[in-house]
């Protein structure tokens, strides 16, 4: 298949360039290197060594054989959109060009403005010109499980059966993020809902967990190709971070009383489920939605395996909780469907202890990253706007 990847240079972006060449198919992709200016406004930089478009460009084709039609540009510049889908022809567009970071997204007016704008008009802009020139092709978008919060209720894949006053109809299930970057995918969802339904354009808005991990096997032992991996307040992920904590000895900092849970997932299987959802297109005119995690965990949880993983490498570390610096319930219920992609044949890694593994080796490998830029690992950024940094939590 030909596959379009907005947001090629990023974590994902990069990872699944690399799987599904691997896999065989054909892809092209866009960037404007955002990410890396974002992390260095962070003061910090990726844990692992990650190398210059050109040369991941000479890597990736000495690799695979074939090469990626990559073009630097910005999802903001409608012409240039159209122009590469018109000449690329994509049979599925994966869309990861957004910014994706709640902390950075709570900073100020500016930063709240600034990633509504991006994500919200990029997503735009990417239907139009799917809509003008590849009216067939698969918009793969990358939602968030955020997008949904922590209801009191189960939650459904997207959708879900209601009764009122005597009626019955299948709506959309609630939404209700904890972030201004949550809600640019809130109103993402919205606006990719109505163009599958007044232009016939097909979807699958993938929900996705908090993913975590340094490996995928088409990368494996190449380090020209290596993804990033960032550990900063804003762009690591809480596993990553306690991951890198441990690499360098800092304390591992579950937020609050750390028992927030949230769907997490491996960075191997993030690609297995988007690739599923690549090769296995819904109908012209559908939009479906995919929660896209392989199990529900508690923050401390987490914490207290990297820090049991981390024993295994001769590193001792403690874990402390620390003030939350977010407004976020820390005692919530959580139960999740996610059975879309399991029906698909999506096989989850489940054991998480030798993800684990390969991402401690990986980060004592490359240690000295982090202790460049550990200054840039505690969290400053108050959902208030307040901006100090945080206190170990009082017993
Ligand atoms: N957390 C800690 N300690 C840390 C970092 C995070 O306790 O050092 C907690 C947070 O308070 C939160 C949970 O861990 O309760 C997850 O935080 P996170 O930073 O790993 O994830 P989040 O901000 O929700 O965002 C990440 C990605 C985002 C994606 C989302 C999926 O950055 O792009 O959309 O995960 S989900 O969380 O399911 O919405």
């Amino acid at each position: 298949m030909r596959v379009f990847i907005a947001g090629v240079d990023g974590y994902l972006g990069w990872a699944l360039a690399c799987h599904l060449t691997a896999k065989g198919h054909e892809v092209a992709g866009v960037d404007t290197y955002f990410r890396r200016d974002w992390v260095a406004e962070m003061g910090s930089q990726s844990a692992t060594p990650i190398r210059r478009m050109t040369d991941r460009l000479a890597a990736f084709t000495e690799t695979y054989g074939s090469s990626l039609d990559f073009r630097k540009g910005d999802l903001l510049d409608f012409s240039f959109v159209l122009n590469f889908l018109h000449s690329f022809q994509p049979d599925a567009i994966v869309h990861l060009g957004e910014m994706p970071s709640a902390p950075y997204s709570m900073i100020d007016v500016n930063h709240c403005v600034f990633t509504q704008q991006n994500n919200i008009i990029g997503t735009l802009n990417l239907l139009y010109a799917m809509k003008e020139c590849c009216p067939h092709s698969h918009l793969v978008k990358l939602g968030t499980m955020g997008e949904y919060g922590t209801p009191n209720l189960d939650i459904p894949e997207g959708f879900f059966e209601i009764e009122y006053r005597g009626r019955k109809d299948k709506l959309p299930f609630p939404r209700q993020a904890g972030s201004w970057y949550h809600q640019s995918k809130v109103h993402d969802s919205n606006n990719v809902t109505m163009a599958c339904r007044i232009w016939g354009l097909k979807s699958t808005d993938i929900m996705q967990g908090v993913v975590y991990g340094t490996r995928i096997e088409a990368i494996d032992g190449n380090d020209d190709l290596l993804t990033r991996f960032d550990f900063d307040q804003c762009f690591g992920t809480a596993i990553n971070r306690f991951c890198a904590q441990a690499a360098i000895g800092q304390p591992l900092t579950p937020y609050g009383n750390g028992h927030q849970k949230r769907g997490f997932l491996p960075l191997r299987d993030s690609m297995q489920c988007m690739t599923l959802a690549i090769e296995n297109p819904p109908a012209d005119g559908e939009y479906r939605v995919f929660n896209q995690f392989e199990e529900v965990y508690e923050v401390t949880e987490l914490a207290l395996k990297v820090q049991a993983v981390s024993a295994n490498h001769g590193v001792k570390v403690e874990v402390r909780n620390v003030d939350n610096p977010r407004m976020e319930a820390e005692e919530h219920y959580y139960n999740p469907d996610h059975q879309h992609l399991l029906d698909l044949g999506y096989q989850p890694t489940h054991d998480m202890d030798q993800e684990l593994n390969l991402v401690m080796e990986d980060l004592l490998r490359f240690k000295s990253r982090i202790e460049q830029k550990k200054h840039a690992v505690a969290p400053d950024i108050h959902w208030s706007g307040a901006r100090h940094k945080v206190d170990f939590k009082k017993a």
